[in-house]
C-alpha cells in the first residue's frame, strides 16, 4: 500500500486484483469494499470468492483489512462474490452481498458486523431472492427521514424499502420495479433498450437523488460496447428518474462499477479498469478519480486518471 505520498497513484491496491468499488465514509475515516479477482480463473470466467475492506484518512496512505467476509461465512452461497455496500445503521454495518445460491440463480446476502472492517456474519439466508439472475450489485442508501432503500438489479433496476433493522424489508411494498424508459435511462444497447446495465449507486446530495450506475451505449448491430458510467437524477428516492448523461466513457475492460462519495470536502468516483499488470476483464484493479459538481447538480464527465492528490 502507499504510504507517506502526497499523491495516491492509482490503482489502490497492487497486491490482489480488486473490483466493484463501494466507499463508506464513517468517522473520520473512508473506508472502500471491494471484490477480489482471484488469479487463476476457473473457466475461464469471474472468479471470486472473497469480500476485501481498505481504508484511508488522507486519499493516500491506505491500510489493508484483508478479507471481512467470504463465501465460506454463507452457507447457501457457492459462488459468485460480487459487488457489495456496506452501511452504519445504529452501530452496526450491514454489508449487502450479491452471491450465487447452491440450488441456482441470484440472490442479495447480508453481513452483519459491530465493526467496518468485520469480521461481518450471515444472516443466513438471502435478503432479496426472487429466483431470478437479476438480484445483483445491491445499493444502499438511508434518507433523511429515516427510510433505508436497497436498489440492485441487471438488466432491470428493482428496488425495496428497508425495514429499520436492516435485514429484512416491507413486504406490502415487496421488490419495486423502476420503469425502464429512455427518458429515465437513455437509449442504449443493454437489453431493455436502455443505456442501464449493472451496478447501480443511488445517495442524496442537496436535495438531489442520484442514480449512477454501468451503462451500454446504444450500438450498431453486432457492435459490441464495453460498459461506460451514466447517471439519472430524481426529486424523490424511487423516481422518477431522469437520465443525466454518460459519467465515464467506456474503457478497455467489459466491465465497470461506480462507487461516490464525499470526503473531507472533495467529491470522489470510485471506479475500476484493467490497467495492473496481467489485467483482463476478469483480473481488474480499483482507483479513484476527484471531480466536481455543477452549481445545478449535474455531473461533467470524469476522466479516468493517474490518482488523487492527498487530503
Ligand atoms: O464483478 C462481478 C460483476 O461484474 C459485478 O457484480 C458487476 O457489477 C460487474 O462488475
Amino acid at each position: 500500500m502507499a504510504e507517506n505520498k502526497t499523491f495516491g497513484t492509482n490503482p489502490i491496491c497492487r497486491s490482489i486484483y480488486t473490483a466493484d468499488p463501494a466507499p463508506m465514509v464513517y468517522g473520520d475515516t473512508l473506508y472502500l469494499y471491494t471484490t477480489h479477482d482471484e488469479d487463476e480463473l476457473i473457466n475461464d470466467f469471474y472468479t471470486m470468492f472473497d469480500w476485501r475492506c481498505f481504508s484511508t484518512k488522507d486519499m493516500v496512505n491506505w491500510t489493508d483489512h484483508g478479507k471481512i467476509f467470504s463465501l465460506d461465512d454463507i452457507e447457501w452461497a457457492d459462488d459468485r462474490a460480487w459487488a457489495p455496500q456496506c452501511i452504519e445503521r445504529n452501530g452496526k454495518f450491514y454489508l449487502y452481498c450479491p452471491v450465487h445460491k447452491k440450488d441456482s440463480g441470484m440472490a442479495i446476502a447480508v453481513g452483519v458486523s459491530d465493526s467496518p472492517t468485520g469480521p461481518f456474519k450471515d444472516l443466513g439466508y438471502p435478503l432479496v431472492d426472487e429466483g431470478d439472475w437479476n438480484d445483483i450489485d445491491p445499493t444502499v442508501f438511508i434518507d433523511d427521514d429515516g427510510q433505508a432503500y436497497l436498489y440492485f438489479g441487471n438488466p432491470e433496476l428493482r428496488y425495496v424499502k428497508l425495514n429499520e433493522d436492516m435485514i429484512s424489508y416491507d413486504q406490502e411494498v415487496g421488490v419495486g420495479r423502476i420503469p425502464m424508459t429512455v427518458e429515465s435511462f437513455g437509449k442504449g444497447s443493454h437489453m431493455t433498450g436502455t443505456t442501464y446495465g449493472e451496478g447501480p449507486w443511488f445517495y442524496k446530495r442537496d436535495g438531489i437523488y442520484y442514480m449512477v450506475y454501468a451503462a451500454f451505449a446504444a450500438a450498431a448491430e453486432g457492435e459490441h460496447k464495453n460498459e461506460h458510467f451514466a447517471y439519472s437524477t430524481s426529486t424523490g428516492p424511487t423516481g422518477p428518474w431522469v437520465y443525466g448523461g454518460v459519467l465515464m466513457e467506456e474503457g478497455p475492460c467489459f466491465t465497470n462499477h461506480p462507487g461516490i462519495c464525499d470526503y473531507k470536502g472533495h467529491s470522489y468516483l470510485f471506479y475500476h479498469t484493467d490497467e495492473l499488470p496481467g489485467g483482463s476483464l476478469f483480473h481488474r484493479s480499483v482507483c479513484v478519480a476527484e471531480f466536481k459538481y455543477n452549481a445545478d447538480g449535474s455531473i461533467d464527465t470524469v476522466e479516468k486518471c493517474d490518482g488523487v492528490n492527498a487530503i
